[in-house]
């Protein structure tokens, strides 16, 4: 099926006994390859199946299925509320959904996930949509990210050259697989390259010491708190590289992976529009606080606020632009978002940055205080204050990240209410968006802040 995408399904690599292992559950290759082609039968001709995407094989089998039978799969949080879900799902089209969905009010057909056969369609051309990932924007409802078969492959490829990922290695992580972390690196990219696949199905200090794998994939939340238990990151240290990424990783935590580890990780950043782009290498230098060098097919430029191209010297910070073969198609159903994300085929990343002359990144934060990253998840601020203006006892409300050491930033709520209480106000938008939307603070105030046009001055909120 996917002779250019997943090579491994195609038996490129054997049949790999135990090839892909999630939260317990194994497979081969071609028991995969043969598990998604019962799937995908019946999604072929389909506009787009949404998948919840549960940390198990069935959410594999899905995506799989899917990519096989050249339909937009459409990964969302496995505990997605409704008003998120609703959203997903109108937005993108889809006309089924896979996966143990309990969805009230969703009224489209359950393609089941079982069965083997040898079906297979024919090979969806490179500049087909494989996937739309949901990702939050400052204001309003989160975007659906078009990528192609063809950026993955660009991304995938330009990552295995930077960290020498090979048939050798067994991959291990327990990323959630409804972002580009856990489901095109952690997924699709063992799938891609041959190589083993543990998928832990949690994150957790103890999954990771007990895989014995030699990559490592985690978020910093992840890595900081395996760096807490000692005896579990030392574990680690057979492993041929770490690598963190998602969010900034403190430098303490860092130093501690180097320690326990006995390596310094990998950084790289990246977004669920570019896909991963800048990266340090395998064989080069890794800089705390640097996230390295543009992948193979990748170029990035700062420009200041006028658009002019700024120094690489190591200490001008700019907006960080990013082309090339990774870039997604559009943001679905939203042309002007599209336009105005993008300087000519330059994609305008939102991350100050700073590059030095040997062409190294570092991302110094995020140029809108709406953005919040949490855990490695991306958060609207927009999203979350419209949730809780949804409570009736709520008149008015703001929503920022505020430092946080295991989780990068927390997400506090500032609300005007009446007569509710923040336990409530927190299970309300745990209700009605994914469960990691939720503030994990609420202050109750009087007023909020406003300037003379009535914005809210969110950085005289504390
Ligand atoms: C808590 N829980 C609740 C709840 N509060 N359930 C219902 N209602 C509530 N109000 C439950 C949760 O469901 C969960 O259950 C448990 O409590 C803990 O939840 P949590 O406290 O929210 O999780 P936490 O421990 O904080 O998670 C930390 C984490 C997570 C690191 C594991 O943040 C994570 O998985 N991050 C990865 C994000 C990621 O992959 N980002 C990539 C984006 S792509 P249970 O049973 O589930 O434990 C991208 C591009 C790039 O950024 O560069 O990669
Ligand atoms: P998402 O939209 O979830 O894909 O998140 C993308 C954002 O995560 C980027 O715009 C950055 O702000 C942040 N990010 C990703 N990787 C890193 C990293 N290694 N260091 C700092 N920030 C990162």
């Amino acid at each position: 099926m996917s002779a250019s995408l997943l090579p491994s399904l195609d038996g490129r690599f054997g049949d790999g006994d135990t090839a892909v292992r999630v939260a317990g559950e194994s497979v081969s290759w071609a028991q995969l390859a043969r598990r998604a082609a019962a799937v995908a039968q019946h999604l072929a001709g389909m506009s787009a199946v949404a998948i919840r995407a549960t940390p198990t094989l069935d959410t594999v089998v899905g995506v799989v299925a899917a990519l096989m039978a050249g339909v937009p799969a459409v990964p969302m949080p496995a505990d997605a509320g409704p008003m998120e879900r609703e959203h997903m799902l109108r937005d993108s089209g889809a006309t089924a959904t896979i996966g143990d969905t309990q969805w009230p009010e969703v009224a489209l057909p359950k393609i089941s996930v079982e069965g083997e056969t040898d079906w297979s369609g024919p090979q969806p051309a490179g500049d087909s949509t494989a996937l739309i990932m949901y990702t939050s924007g400052t204001t309003g409802l989160p975007k659906g990210v078009v990528l192609s078969r063809r950026a993955i492959a660009a991304d995938l490829d330009g990552l295995a050259e930077a960290w020498q990922w090979t048939p050798d290695d067994t991959l291990v992580h327990g990323l959630p697989l409804f972002h580009v972390h856990g489901l095109v690196l952690g997924v699709l990219g063992a799938l891609r390259v041959g190589s083993r696949l543990i998928h832990t199905g949690k994150p957790t200090p103890q999954a990771y010491a007990e895989a014995d794998g030699s990559m490592y994939f985690g978020v910093p939340t992840v890595w900081s708190r395996i760096c807490a238990e000692p005896s579990l990151a030392t574990s680690l240290r057979g492993a041929r590289l770490v690598v963190s990424g998602s969010a900034p990783l403190p430098v303490a935590v860092f130093d501690d992976m180097t320690r326990l580890i006995g390596q310094s990780p990998i950084e790289r950043y990246g977004m669920t529009e570019t896909l991963i782009t800048v990266s340090t290498r395998a064989d080069g230098e890794r800089r705390p606080g640097w996230v390295g060098v543009p992948i193979v097919g990748v170029e990035s430029r700062l420009v200041d606020e006028t658009g002019a191209v700024l120094d690489r010297d190591g200490s001008t910070i700019g907006e960080l632009q990013i082309r090339g073969a990774t870039m997604f198609d559009e943001y679905l159903n939203r042309p002007e978002a599209t336009a105005s994300s993008f300087d000519g085929d330059w994609f305008r990343t939102g991350d100050a940055a700073v590059i030095d002359a040997g062409g190294f990144h570092r991302i110094v934060g995020r140029q809108s205080v709406d953005i919040i990253k949490t855990g490695g998840f991306k958060v609207g601020a927009g999203e979350v204050e419209a949730a809780l203006l949804t409570h009736h006892a709520v008149s008015e409300a703001a929503v920022i990240g505020v430092s946080d050491p295991d989780l990068g930033q927390r997400i506090v709520a500032f609300v005007v209410c009446d007569g509710v209480d923040g336990a409530v106000l927190i299970e309300h938008v745990a209700a009605l968006l994914s469960v990691h939307k939720r503030p994990r603070e609420v202050r109750i105030v009087d007023v909020l802040p406003r300037n003379a046009m009535g914005k809210v001055q969110k950085t005289l909120l504390t």
